[in-house]
């Protein structure tokens, strides 16, 4: 590979210098002969070319858009994921739109005055209207979309967390290890300082609120129930990616991230709506963290109350865990 883009570059300097070396050529006998027009067949086929590529360009972005539609983000399963997607729709509607309207334009005006012998410029200094059109326009379409998006993130990051279930995510390379907070809901302390042998999450045994915690290594959560996770990191910044749930959160050594959300759909009920029976919710790191970093990803699966507290069960608290 290495080779190559070292191949790939000298052949490219190449091209370059006789690039240059053509320029000079050219100046040169432009300065013996004078310079000399393009024709008017010149131009109006360099136009007609102008408009070929625009038409090309368009029908390429539809193509690519609907080639790779199913790896856009998947169907939404939480509550605030609406929320998100109705926005996405509006800036993405907004954005297309213009685009349409403006390529178009570009385009055809490029060839509609293209350079004619017998065409003469119009002199045109300054358009006060004008001016105010294409600057008041677009500030006032922004300023929408800006306040939209800042009325729902902060109605995203300030949602009703009552009885939500505490979880704590906890990154490093290059896996992913849940701590539940047990019965009083409440994480004990940890910290970096006390990782030891099995203790990987550095928790500390001697605080009350630890006894109960209960770590993991699967994430699984009640359907409607809403849930905070808190996201520590050992190493390096990862990013914590729930796609379906529309939720990302960077995990930064030495400091704890949170988002809360509710799941809405469950896993059983997404295996039915996509037909899929292998379907599974995913959490994904989305930071490129070192050599293994594809490869952190957990199965995340959501279930009814009565699931949960049954497969919470089965699981062991920290304080009965050997370290
Ligand atoms: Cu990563």
């Amino acid at each position: 590979m290495t080779n190559f883009l070292i191949f790939l570059i000298v052949v490219l300097g190449i091209i370059a210098v006789a690039q240059v070396v053509r320029i000079f050529e050219l100046s040169s006998s432009m300065k013996d002969e004078g310079y000399k027009n393009p024709s008017d067949k010149e131009n109006r086929v360099q136009g007609q070319l102008s408009l070929a590529f625009m038409i090309f360009f368009i029908l390429g972005c539809f193509y690519i858009t609907i080639r790779y539609w199913d790896v856009l983000l998947p169907k939404s399963a939480s509550d605030h994921g609406n929320d998100i997607d109705l926005l996405w729709n509006w800036s993405m509607g907004i954005i297309i739109a213009v685009f349409l309207l403006t390529q178009p334009i570009l385009f055809y005006f490029a060839y509609k005055y293209r350079g004619r012998k017998e065409g003469k410029a119009v002199h045109f200094a300054h358009s006060n209207k004008l001016e105010l059109i294409w600057t008041i326009v677009p500030a006032v379409v922004l300023a929408g979309l800006i306040l939209y998006g800042i009325k729902t993130w902060s109605k995203v990051m300030n949602g009703d967390t009552e009885g939500a279930l505490v979880v704590e995510v906890y990154s490093r390379q290059f896996d992913w290890t849940f701590r539940y907070a047990g019965e009083d809901n409440t994480l004990g302390y940890a910290h970096p300082s006390m990782i030891e042998g099995a203790n990987i999450l550095g928790v500390d045994m001697k605080d009350e609120f630890s006894s109960d915690d209960i770590v993991t290594t699967e994430l699984h959560l009640p359907k409607d129930r809403p849930v905070i996770l808190k996201f520590r990191s050992q190493d390096v910044i990862h990013s914590a990616y729930l796609p379906h749930f529309r939720v990302q959160m960077n995990t930064v050594p030495g400091m704890v991230t949170q988002f809360a959300f509710t799941p809405t759909v469950s896993t059983e009920e997404m295996r039915e709506e996509t037909g899929n029976p292998e379907f599974q919710y995913v959490l994904l790191c989305n930071k490129i963290c070192g050599t293994a970093h594809y490869n952190m990803q957990r199965d995340v699966i959501v279930e009814s109350d009565q699931d949960f507290e049954s497969w919470m069960k089965e699981q062991s608290k920290l304080a009965e865990a050997e370290f």
